[in-house]
């Protein structure tokens, strides 16, 4: 290897990820850490460890200097970045490569080609990748955006050229709403972005969100590994994604994969990457952007290709080259799952506090990447993802139930979870066709968490059931009257009961 000591620039599920791949590529790992995470898992499995600051990621996760000069003092000699936090920032990467140190992502140039929604648009059309029809220069006023609206005809979509994330983009179905959707589109640009450019594509109504992953390695080697669907979201959150896509068959994952290759090639890319596109329903598609990273989600294409792409962003950036050949087609199906801090219940409030108790699915076709244990206290500085659980099955359906059953296995005590809304997209008829587009989830969110009553009288009857058992306990002396037994009993009680009471549902 071309270097010896990695350090992980991440937390959670994906430092441990890349320490992993340390592990068994025979490289020393190094990581970091805030003082909440002195004692994480990503922590303590790793070789070495730096503290590199407070809990806040802006004064910890965030600050390059500090995490360039941990490198130095420890003799790391290659910095991974995971995905968040620093993992995008163009200055960063130059940084690094101007510390003498190994990148393990795409070159900075790569970085700052991508970093642009208009500036890749029009890198895309010059090589030709597929864009949504619309400009590619920003747009003067609301009247011109009106007039170039006409053209494209309505409903039309105004995006911030900066933008990422659905910030700073309004759909506008008339040319009445022209006006005020141009005024929110430029104002929320401003504030999230720091730049009021906003341009037009015309809106395509409920398509997929399909990506797709790429290598390249510093050979000229640019291949695609297949597609990610990724169109159960909410809020541009991804809940769940699977590979390969129901709706992408042989032929239009040729012709995908060769857009992606063209767009990364374009970008003069390097590393491991991954271009979205929309999928219409016509099978039409078109590319949005390039995530210059790894990305969360990239585990469902490990297990439907066998090809470790965490390892191989490490072979890559030590100068190997790719082995593989040209037209990859999927093997079985993968699904992931998001298990995050989040009470689907209450309109998906983070949920903080101490995890008492975990059990972690296991068995057939099984893959926990998790970055929490027993122990671990969930606090609101950082993400809310636990872990991911994915699965593998010859085919969709088995993966499906497969998904059920490990989910049906999972305990989490101490935090609310997602987990209830994974088991109950796993039930829902429309997932199980695999009929979902990008607003799906948002559609079906109130009816499917409808049941979600149930929950509650349980943990009502759970409560009930402990105070009667302490009541005979103590002889019917409870201390502090019902309301003082209720917080007495609730802790030690609603825990055990509500772990037993849902255990077989
Ligand atoms: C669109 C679109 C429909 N038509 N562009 C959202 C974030 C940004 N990356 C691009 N996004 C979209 N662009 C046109 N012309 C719908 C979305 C969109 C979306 C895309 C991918 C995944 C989830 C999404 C949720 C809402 C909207």
């Amino acid at each position: 290897m071309k270097f010896k000591s990695l350090l992980v620039v991440n937390r959670g599920e994906i430092a441990l990820r890349v320490v992993r791949a340390c592990q068994e590529l025979g490289i020393r790992s190094v990581a970091v850490y805030s003082d909440p995470d002195a004692h994480a898992p990503h922590v303590r499995e790793a070789d070495e460890a730096v503290r590199i600051g407070p809990a806040p990621s802006s004064e910890s996760y965030l600050k390059g200097d500090v995490i360039i000069a941990a490198a130095q003092s420890v003799g790391a000699d290659a910095i991974h970045p995971g995905y968040g936090f620093l993992s995008e920032r163009e200055w960063f990467a130059r940084a690094v490569r101007d510390a003498g140190l190994v990148w393990i992502g795409p070159p900075a140039e790569a970085i700052a080609a991508m970093g642009s929604k208009t500036a890749a648009r029009t890198l895309a059309v010059a090589h030709d990748v597929p864009v949504v029809p619309g400009t590619t220069e920003p747009l003067a006023d609301a009247a011109e955006a009106a007039r170039v609206a006409e053209k494209f005809g309505f409903p039309v979509l105004l995006k911030a050229a900066a933008g990422g994330g659905g910030k700073g983009m309004r759909v506008v179905r008339s040319s009445a709403e022209m006006a005020g959707a141009w005024e929110s589109a430029r104002s929320e640009s401003r504030k999230a972005f720091g730049d009021d450019a906003v341009y037009i594509e015309k809106f395509i109504e409920g398509p997929r969100h399909v990506e797709i992953q790429v290598l390249a390695d510093t050979h000229g080697n640019v291949i695609s590994v297949g597609e990610r669907e990724c169109s159960v979201q909410r809020r541009h959150q991804k809940m769940i994604e699977e590979a390969p896509s129901p709706a992408v068959d042989a032929a239009l994952r040729r012709r995908m994969g060769e857009a992606a290759v063209r767009a990364a090639r374009a970008a003069g890319y390097v590393n491991a990457g991954t271009c979205e596109f929309l999928l219409d329903k016509n099978g039409e598609f078109f590319f949005l952007e390039m995530n210059t990273r790894i990305q969360v989600e990239h585990p469902v294409t490990e297990l439907v290709t066998g090809i470790d792409l965490v390892q191989w962003q490490l072979r890559i950036a030590a100068g190997e080259r790719l082995p593989f050949p040209p037209d990859i087609e999927p093997r079985g199906w993968a699904i992931e799952c998001r298990i995050t801090s989040e009470d689907p219940s209450n309109g998906f409030l983070p949920s903080t506090g101490r995890i008492d108790y975990l059990h972690v699915p296991s068995g057939p076709g099984v893959r926990w990447d998790g970055g929490i244990e027993a122990g671990s206290t969930i606090g609101l500085h950082y993400d809310p993802m636990l872990a991911k659980l994915i699965v593998w099955g010859a085919n969709r359906e088995q993966a499906v139930e497969r998904m059920h059953r490990a989910l049906r296995e999972l305990i989490v005590v101490g935090v609310e979870t997602s987990r209830e809304f994974h088991l109950r997209v796993m039930e829902d008829p429309d997932f199980r066709a695999g009929a979902i587009d990008i607003q799906w989830l948002e559609r079906r969110l109130p009816s499917l968490l409808g049941g979600a009553a149930a929950d509650e009288s349980l943990r009502v009857a759970a409560i009930a059931a402990a105070l009667i058992a302490h009541r005979d306990r103590t002889g019917g002396r409870v201390a502090g009257g019902a309301a003082g037994a209720v917080a007495a009993v609730e802790s030690a009680w609603n825990r055990g009961a509500r772990t037993d009471a849902f255990r077989d549902r």
